[in-house]
């Protein structure tokens, strides 16, 4: 099952360009539905520049990436005044897609463009990230609030694990009611397992995906670059200045940036690849965007990728970081996790050093893993298992 990024930010500051853009760069598979309230659900292929090489090797049948979700979903920065005081948040339908995805991608707008007016008028993605966080923050707080009230009942007869999560949830209450976000509470491990089937909007991992536009994206993504890597920026103008801000801002949080002008990558999804790519360097520009917004996406996810290669099928398969070799065997097949012996491991490079598995393994460089290995992304591994009774 792929797990899901969210995409969320104002209207019309560009999601649905992006999604567009998204299910082109990464070959949706099966195509994607349009429900009623507006959400577009696409699964998306990872881009991983290991599969081309292992095909060219073992000219298998199939090469199988690894894939993500994405939904997009219109309808915030519509809540009224009246249902903000009433601490009533979000609809009920734009969370129905939210809440269970794993991460979500925060769309800023930072183009101009005076035929697709703002919400607010004027260009400023610092107000519309508290504006966003605002709404996001208080949906959170009127779940907690209602969880308060549940538990306080359940307190009444006195246990212990009731009155423990109300005073946890308390704490999370005084946090949102300062519009902080839920993941910047410093909660202990138990606290956050009390949290987790809260599924708080503002607790999921999240990366800011700025849409500027096609005339500076070379500049942004150069302004981004030397603020991931903490260095001054000197004095920018205009559309830089408010990308700096944001770029700062996602630093000191610890999130994700990447930048994109979502309109010029669905154009370019539309051409040839070999045109969109001498397009692409002709501003200057190394790759897709896109492709960073799906890669970096699927590591906000905590997913590392291994590998299965032979001459019926190159594959990448999605494991949560920390997976043990008897999970990810159980991903290709429930029987090889069941019967699991060991894992023949070869990492990707030393492979391609090698050129064959014999080669590496003569090399030593193939390792035979027991049922505690810890999976590597990278790791291409063979499955030796046993399930005869
Ligand atoms: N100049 C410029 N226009 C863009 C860009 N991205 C999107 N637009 C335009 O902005 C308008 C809104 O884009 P959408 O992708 O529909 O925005 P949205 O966030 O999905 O809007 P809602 O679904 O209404 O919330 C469209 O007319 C797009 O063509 C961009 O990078 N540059
Ligand atoms: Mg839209």
């Amino acid at each position: 099952m792929a797990l899901t990024i969210g995409i969320i930010g104002l209207p019309q500051s560009g999601k649905t360009t992006l999604f567009n853009a998204l299910t082109k760069a990464g070959a949706p598979i099966g195509g994607y539905a349009t429900s009623t309230v507006q959400a577009n659900v696409a699964i998306i292929q990872v881009p991983d520049a290991r599969l081309q090489p292992l095909a060219e090797i073992f000219h298998p049948k199939k090469v199988t990436p690894t894939t993500v979700k994405f939904v997009d979903v219109a309808g915030m920065g519509q809540a009224t005044q009246s249902a903000k005081e009433k601490h009533e948040g979000l609809s009920a339908e734009f969370l129905g897609h939210i809440r269970n995805a794993e991460a979500l991608a925060i769309v800023l707008r930072t183009f101009a463009n005076s035929n697709v007016p703002h919400v607010y008028d004027t260009i400023d993605p610092m107000r519309d990230l508290e504006s966003l966080n605002a709404e996001l923050t208080l949906t959170d707080l009127a779940s907690v609030e209602q969880r308060i009230e549940r538990t306080k009942k359940d307190a009444k007869s006195g246990d212990k694990k009731f009155l423990q999560e109300l005073e946890t949830l308390r704490k999370m209450q005084e946090v949102l009611n300062e519009l902080k976000l839920a993941s910047q509470a410093s909660l202990e491990s138990q606290e956050q397992g009390i949290m987790k089937d809260l599924f708080l909007l503002t607790m999921k991992p999240r990366m800011y995906v700025l849409n500027v536009s096609e005339d500076i994206l070379g500049e942004a993504n150069n302004v981004l670059e030397q603020i991931a890597r903490g260095e001054t920026v000197g004095t920018l103008e205009g559309e830089l200045k408010g990308i700096a801000g944001i770029a700062q801002h996602a630093r000191n949080e610890g999130a994700e940036i990447v930048a994109v002008s979502a309109r010029l990558e669905a154009e370019l999804a539309e051409l040839p690849e070999a045109d969109a790519q001498e397009y692409l360097e002709s501003l200057g520009l190394p790759k897709l965007g896109a492709d960073r917004v799906i890669q970096v996406g699927y590591r906000l996810l905590n997913l590392i990728t291994f590998l299965t290669a032979g001459e019926d099928e190159v594959r990448a398969w999605t494991v949560t970081k920390g997976a043990k070799a008897p999970e990810a065997a159980g991903k290709i097949h429930s029987d090889i996790e069941r019967g699991f012996i060991r894992a023949e491991v070869t990492r990707f490079e030393d492979f391609m050093a090698c050129g064959s598995f014999a080669a590496a393994s003569k090399k030593g460089l193939q390792r035979l893993e027991g049922k505690d290995y810890v999976i590597q992304d990278g790791d291409i591994a063979h499955f030796r298992f046993n399930v005869g009774r």
